[in-house]
């Protein structure tokens, strides 16, 4: 059956008024302007047009994480990222659209029952999808709140088998200077690295992203794969997910390798811990022009505080 499906920008000319604001589309969307059109969005069509797993889209959204403020519109998260090996400015949308996401292999090694490969579609397929709404707060005092497409970390966890008593995990960015001009500069350590502790990775919370917005991940966001613990800063999140290692050896991650003052293992939201060049008090909600203030793990304590008991002698704020 070939079902015509009207997207949002094709409204019906006799609502296109007044008069005098009458353009011509075609120019328009040439010149990259309309505006709200969300299947223009970079890298949004793409990411939709050729992705073997889109009929996994939109995935039922899991109703027990709720919000306090509305989502941030696709159209200004998509556009202002960060994913330093595209470039270190917030609109490297089109940069990261050079990556290739398919195929996309997945090492999962280290201490398990047996190291194995899997492609990105038979492990969301094998998964299972859902959606959650998340708030994502970055380290640099801006925040936005988006609709994530994923499965728990907790189920991949248990698909690897870890062997009893493996303390964390590690995740590690794509490698590949040829396609991320980011990565020829050779003095930054490459490949992107992060890590959790085994209970964060059990956690409930820990979410693993596949897709955002009910549709596959954009490639600025971290296509196919990346990691979202929401009362953690953003940095955490690592994207574009090639290798998984469980590991008694605490991960040292990208940032902490780069300016270990500044940047530590754990990362969680804390508005009372300034960062030694800016304080976290508050944040800017991106696409509202406000400030408000920080919480205290990002508002999600009540599912996180309690594993951090015990460890109060940790740097568990930076
Ligand atoms: N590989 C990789 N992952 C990364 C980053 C990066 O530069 N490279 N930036 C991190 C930071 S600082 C943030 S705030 C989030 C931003 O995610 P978003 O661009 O999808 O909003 O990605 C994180 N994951
Ligand atoms: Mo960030």
């Amino acid at each position: 059956m070939n079902v015509i499906h009207r997207r949002g920008w094709e409204i019906p000319e006799r609502e296109a008024t007044p008069e005098h604001l009458f353009f011509d589309r075609r120019n328009l969307l040439k010149a990259g302007l309309a505006l709200g059109a969300g299947s223009m969005l970079p890298g949004v069509a793409a990411a939709q047009a050729d992705n073997p797993s889109a009929a996994l889209f939109p995935a039922k959204r899991n109703e027990t994480y709720t919000l306090d403020r509305p989502l941030t519109a696709e159209d200004i998260t998509s556009r202002y990222n960060n994913f330093y090996e595209f470039g270190q400015a917030k609109n490297i949308y089109q940069a990261a659209q050079r990556l290739e996401t398919r195929p996309w292999v997945i090492k999962i090694d280290g201490m398990i029952e047996k190291p194995f490969e899997i492609g990105i579609d038979d492990l969301m397929a094998k998964m299972g999808l859902e959606e959650r709404l998340y708030r994502l707060r970055c380290v640099e005092a801006w925040s936005m709140t988006i609709p994530w497409t994923g499965f728990p970390m907790k189920k991949l966890v248990e698909l690897a088998k870890p062997q009893s008593g493996v303390q964390y995990l590690r995740m590690e960015t794509f490698l590949d200077p040829k396609v991320a001009p980011g990565q020829r500069q050779v003095w930054y350590p490459w490949p992107y690295v992060e890590g959790v502790t085994m209970a964060e990775a059990m956690n409930e919370l820990t979410f693993v992203v596949t897709g955002a917005y009910g549709k596959p991940l954009a490639k600025q966001h971290g296509a196919p794969i990346r990691l979202h613990s929401p009362w953690k800063y953003g940095f955490k999140g690592v994207k574009s997910i090639k290798r998984i290692t469980f590991t008694n050896e605490r991960p040292k991650s990208y940032w902490e390798a780069l300016q270990a003052s500044e940047y530590g293992f754990w990362a969680n939201v804390n508005p009372e811990v300034a960062h030694p060049r800016w304080s976290q008090a508050t944040e800017e909600v991106l696409g509202t022009g406000n400030r408000v203030p920080t919480l205290k793990w990002n508002g999600y304590g009540e599912y996180v505080a309690d594993m951090y008991k015990g460890l109060e002698k940790e740097k568990l704020y930076m």
